[in-house]
């Protein structure tokens, strides 16, 4: 296994050169948020906007949006239906393909809930886009059980589960993920040809082609509901800027966990929130010019 470094990061971060212009920092579309998590869209927007991304749009509920929207005025917003349970209508499909189509990558699932309507959202859009694509949260809940329609993809992916959803992928315990986990995370990207995240204390990064990745920071002031969904946006806008995905993984992944360190050391491990980490991403990043 590699440990990932400051250095490694930093050599692999796109140059903001003087004559840089938005359209060359990717347009990532964001298909996240229900009624009940309309949070988790506004942090992974917010990730992506912070990590750099050109142009983010977030595609979702005008619920979600209107909650969204106040705080993040430089992110786009692409309203779609609604269904009765609050999540994103599956009638929305066309609009998300033809909107991916204009894209750099697509980040799918933060927040997105699971309903019928959002189960049907996944799957056409893991078949269908035609840009890079993460998956988190309830789009991995939702495409266990059918992970082959991800080896056929004709653009990368990125899958990023917690234990949790690790757990529900391989049909097995969150504690058996957890004796195993560099196994688990080797054989879930070789038999679906993803890069996998698998998180929680050390990160592990890998790779189709058997190579894999450790982190170490981030710490427990990261366990708290939002931390996951930072980070999506953080490696979703990297993907969107066209890293590669091994390497938007690996950078998103130990920019969140030293930003997370310097905000767990300025508002104490119990006390910091997700999008405060957004602060010291920042100050992280301004050091390096
Ligand atoms: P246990 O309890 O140990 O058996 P879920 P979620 C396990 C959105 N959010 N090590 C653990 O199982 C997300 O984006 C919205 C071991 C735990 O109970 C999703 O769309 C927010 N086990 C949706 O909520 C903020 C671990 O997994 C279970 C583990 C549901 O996502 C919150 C929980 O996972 C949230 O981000 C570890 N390191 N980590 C918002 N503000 O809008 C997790 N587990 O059931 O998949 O629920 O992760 O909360
Ligand atoms: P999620 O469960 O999707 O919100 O993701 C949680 C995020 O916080 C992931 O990036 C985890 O790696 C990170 N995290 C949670 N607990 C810890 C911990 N004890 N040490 C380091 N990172 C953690
Ligand atoms: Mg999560």
């Amino acid at each position: 296994m590699i440990e990932i470094t400051a250095s490694l990061v930093f050599s692999l971060l796109p140059p903001r050169t003087p004559d840089a212009h938005k359209g060359m920092y990717g347009k990532l579309l964001l298909t996240a948020g229900s009624s009940r998590y309309r949070g988790a869209a506004q942090l992974a927007a917010a990730g992506a906007l912070r990590i750099g991304t050109g142009l983010v749009t977030l595609a979702s509920t005008e619920r979600v949006i209107a909650a969204a929207a106040p705080a993040l005025p430089e992110c786009i917003y692409l309203p779609l239906g609604e269904s009765v349970t609050g999540t994103i209508a599956a009638s929305s499909l066309p609009a998300l393909l033809a909107a991916a189509e204009g894209s750099t990558a697509l980040a799918v699932g933060c927040g997105l809930a699971q309903s019928p309507d959002t189960a049907a959202l996944v799957l056409g859009l893991a078949k269908h886009a035609g840009c890079p694509l993460l998956v988190d949260a309830d789009g991995l809940n939702l495409l266990a059980g059918q992970l082959d329609l991800l080896k056929g993809r004709a653009f990368p992916t990125v899958l990023t589960p917690h234990p949790g959803e690790m757990a529900r992928l391989c049909g097995c315990t969150a504690a058996e993920v957890q004796a195993a986990r560099e196994d688990s995370a080797c054989s879930l990207a070789r038999r679906t040809g993803c890069v996998v995240v698998l998180k929680g204390r050390g990160t592990l990064v890998a790779a189709p082609d058997g190579r894999c990745f450790y982190n170490t920071c981030g710490g427990p002031g990261l366990a708290r509901g939002g931390s996951g969904d930072v980070l999506t946006g953080l490696i979703g806008g990297l993907l969107a800027q066209g890293l590669a995905p091994l390497d938007a993984a690996v950078c998103g992944v130990w920019l969140h966990g030293t930003a997370a360190d310097a905000c767990a050391a300025r508002r104490g491990v119990i006390s910091m929130l997700p999008h405060e980490l957004l602060d010291d991403l920042c100050t992280l990043l301004a050091a390096r010019g």
